[in-house]
């Protein structure tokens, strides 16, 4: 069961644990009324930053989620933890072996009011995320399928159209969107200002925003008021 406060989120800016940010630029991500700030990435990623991160979001009261990339960098102290599932991989490693092992070594700790499992579908061939995982580029009708997969037959309550570092098509997210009714739709993926934000948030359910915060962070800032109160 989705937890209730999940279900109103609109928002989450993602900070990634391999890149440098300041304590100021920090503290203006914290205090922007965003809904949480989700630790993750996808090279490089290890305990020392996931901890170093942790601790300086902490000293806020925003909801802080770790998006587990590594076994190496799982550590308690968050709100919540996500674990992907990238479902156009072609290879299982990627959908089932590496959570497999991930339960196998943390099974007495886990605490599933806190885990939530992200059905991702990584539609920008360009994105380290898409080729790590040795992803296969899907048709409409395949993403279709995909999000209609997560929530009839995994009962997975997010599904993540992830562009990571380019704008996707928000004709396709909409048609996500009427696929699903009780999974949420997460969106990702080259947001940098307010007008992108709306457009993509008249569809997902979530929007987040990575890399601009480390570009344009003021234009990126302002995605949260974009979303959450002049929709
Ligand atoms: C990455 O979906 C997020 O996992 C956000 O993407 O970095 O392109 O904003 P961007």
């Amino acid at each position: 069961m989705l937890h209730n406060s999940l279900k109103e989120w609109k928002h989450i800016f993602k900070l990634d644990p391999a890149k440098d940010i300041s304590d100021e630029l920090l503290d203006r991500v914290c205090e922007s009324g965003t809904d949480a700030i989700i630790v993750g990435g996808t090279d490089d990623v290890t305990l020392d930053g996931v901890l170093d991160l942790l601790s300086r979001i902490r000293r806020y009261t925003v909801p802080c989620i770790l998006e587990i990339s590594n076994m190496e960098s799982i550590t308690p102290g968050f709100d919540y933890y996500f674990i992907p599932m990238v479902l156009n991989s072609k290879e299982k490693k990627w959908m089932m072996d590496i959570q497999h092992e991930a339960v196998k070594q943390y099974k007495e700790m886990m605490n599933w009011d806190e885990i939530f499992v992200e059905g991702y579908c990584i539609l920008n061939e360009e994105a380290k995320a898409y080729k790590k995982a040795n992803c296969q580029l899907p048709t409409e009708e395949d993403v279709l399928a995909y999000a209609y997969m997560a929530e009839r037959m995994f009962h997975l309550p997010i599904f993540y159209v992830e562009y990571s570092g380019t704008y996707g098509d928000p004709k396709l997210v909409e048609k996500v969107k009427d696929e699903l009714t009780d999974t949420m739709l997460f969106y990702g993926g080259g947001i940098e200002n307010k007008t992108q934000a709306r457009e993509m948030s008249q569809h997902a359910d979530v929007i987040i925003v990575g890399n601009s915060l480390y570009t344009n962070p003021t234009e990126a800032l302002e995605t949260v008021r974009a979303v959450k109160n002049e929709k």
